[in-house]
């Protein structure tokens, strides 16, 4: 069986996640339950970032200890992601003690081997970010990437020689043209950060105690970033490269991550890997952010309302639906509750959930519900039967191409098409005539097999619906292997009843 090794990046802890924080982790349930579906052994990984100097700061405001903290709100993010229906295998915390120790053992090799050197660091840090900036960086003399305040820092510190792994950087983005997408971002890192010279990172701290000691310099604490990156190889088991993890799953084959911390993930970490000669992930893809009103989903402007509140409104299929579906991936998107209402009304509630009832409602109606087909077949059918059956190339390119959203519109436009196909053909009208029943019955076999093959691609967009689906059709051909042939539904069973999918939500 091929393996598909997955992340989303690791969380920094909070009680305010928002719908763009749930954003990358829809996207990579979804990719990984489309995985699982076409046949791979997944490891699909998240997990929470929790030490680093700003949450010591937010600790201290709550009168806590940091990691009674984390203990604290750590559960906020494993209810937010059972809420959306997230499939990950592995939840990693950055204070699990073998994630610790591995880290430890990290740092002490690449120190022992001259990658790691002991200096002074004098310059910008930004706090919220947790990154280091040079003076040429800076924007107006605030952070880049969210435009607060630096804090002037001077300390003794470990620096990693990122300088050295400059070359070799160049050279493996080169031969590995994929290795970032969209390839916008991989010409911002060439041209913004690479070719103008990498320097010498700073990855250690004195300042404040909250993160993992560097164990054989205990007053340093290993630099969040550092630690942070090392999580999708310290779960697998590493430094023990035997470990059956490490050695069924990595190199990972997808880092998904969001567009600001692209650069961590193609400079910092590929370097820390060259210099670990541990072999580099294959991909990683920065997608764009969801926004409000064109601008920043933030705290401070209080714009947005906690996801599950969503959720409880439309449901957690409308929530991932429209995550999904509504931005192509890659670019920025605005978030809006209307827009979700908008996009829940046409695509889930009209197309499929109407669909769906109006086809069972009639097998019922003229059939007592029970599924034949005598195979009384014209012209109208092939053209549904051949888009149907093209679904399974159409969607494997595009996914492949993680363009999830035109997936997901491939799929619709069959289900567009279904509905025609019921426009066309009036089987209300057949009804009437007796000497048609046999064609009546094609009819809505041809519909019911196509709902079928449609709730299977739509499994790993919405699973809960396509569950419903697959209990109404009282079927168990829902395999991917079932997908080759039209006709796998079974004859002479008897449907359920057909259960509203999808209400149609009043905009007001
Ligand atoms: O960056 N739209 O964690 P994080 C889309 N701990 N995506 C968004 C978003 C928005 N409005 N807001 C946040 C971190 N995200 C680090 C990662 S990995 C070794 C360490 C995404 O909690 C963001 O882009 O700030 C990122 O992919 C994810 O939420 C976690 O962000």
């Amino acid at each position: 069986m091929p393996k598909y090794y997955i992340t989303t990046p690791i969380y920094y802890p909070s009680a305010n996640f928002h719908i763009g924080h749930c954003y990358t982790t829809i996207i990579a349930d979804a990719i990984a339950r489309y995985k699982r579906l076409t046949g791979y052994d997944v490891f699909f990984q998240t997990g929470t970032d929790e030490h680093g100097e700003k949450i010591e700061k937010k600790a201290q405001e709550a009168g806590l200890t940091p990691k009674e903290y984390v203990d604290k709100i750590i559960e906020n993010a494993k209810d937010l992601w059972a809420s959306l229906g997230i499939s990950y295998d592995y939840f990693i915390r950055t204070t699990d003690k073998n994630h610790e120790e591995a880290v430890q053992k990290i740092f002490k090799k690449l120190y022992d081997q001259g990658d790691i050197y002991k200096g002074e660091y004098k310059g910008l840090y930004c706090v919220p970010c947790e990154s280091f900036w040079t003076e040429a960086q800076t924007v107006e003399g605030k952070c880049p990437d969210c435009g607060r305040e630096l804090k002037l820092v001077s300390e003794e510190a470990y620096f990693f020689k990122l300088s050295k792994y400059q070359d070799k950087l160049i050279q493996f983005y080169d031969e590995h043209p994929d290795f970032i997408l969209p390839l916008s971002r991989k010409n911002e890192m060439l041209n913004n950060f690479i070719k103008p010279g990498l320097e010498d990172l700073c990855v250690s701290r004195t300042s404040f105690k909250w993160g993992i000691p560097v164990d054989f310099d205990p007053k340093h604490v290993v630099y969040v970033w550092v630690d942070a990156l090392s999580n999708y190889i310290t779960s697998l088991g590493y430094p023990d490269e035997n470990s059956e993890l490490y050695q069924k799953y990595w190199p990972a084959d997808l880092h998904l991550v969001g567009k600001e911390i692209v650069r961590f993930h193609t400079i910092i970490w590929p370097c820390m890997l060259m210099a670990l000669n541990v072999p580099l992930p294959k991909q990683v893809f920065g997608h764009g952010w969801l926004k409000i009103d064109g601008g920043k989903i933030s705290k401070s402007l209080g714009n947005y309302k906690d996801p599950r509140e969503y959720i409880n409104a439309y449901g957690v299929d409308a929530v991932r639906y429209y995550a999904l579906r509504e931005v192509p991936f890659g670019n920025d998107g605005n978030f809006s509750e209307e827009a979700l209402i908008a996009r829940t009304n046409t695509d889930l509630a009209n197309t499929l959930g109407n669909l769906v009832n109006r086809t069972i409602s009639m097998a019922h109606k003229y059939f007592d519900g029970i599924v034949t087909n005598p195979e009384v077949k014209e012209s109208l059918d092939e053209e549904l039967i051949t888009s149907v059956l093209n679904l399974k190339d159409i969607v494997e390119t595009k996914m492949n191409e993680l363009k999830v959203n035109e997936a997901i519109d491939e799929i619709m436009e069959v289900l567009r098409k279904c509905n025609k196909y019921i426009d066309d053909t009036t089987p209300w009208s057949l009804a009437k005539d007796e000497t048609k029943k046999d064609r009546l019955a094609t009819i809505l076999y041809n519909l019911l097999e196509s709902i079928r093959h449609c709730a299977i691609y739509l499994s790993p967009f919405i699973p809960t619906t396509s569950a419903t689906i697959f209990q109404e059709l009282n079927t168990n051909q829902t395999s991917y292997d079932t997908l080759s042939h039209f006709g796998n539904l079974e004859l002479n069973l008897k449907l359920n009843e057909p259960k509203i999918l999808f209400q149609r939500i009043d905009i007001k």
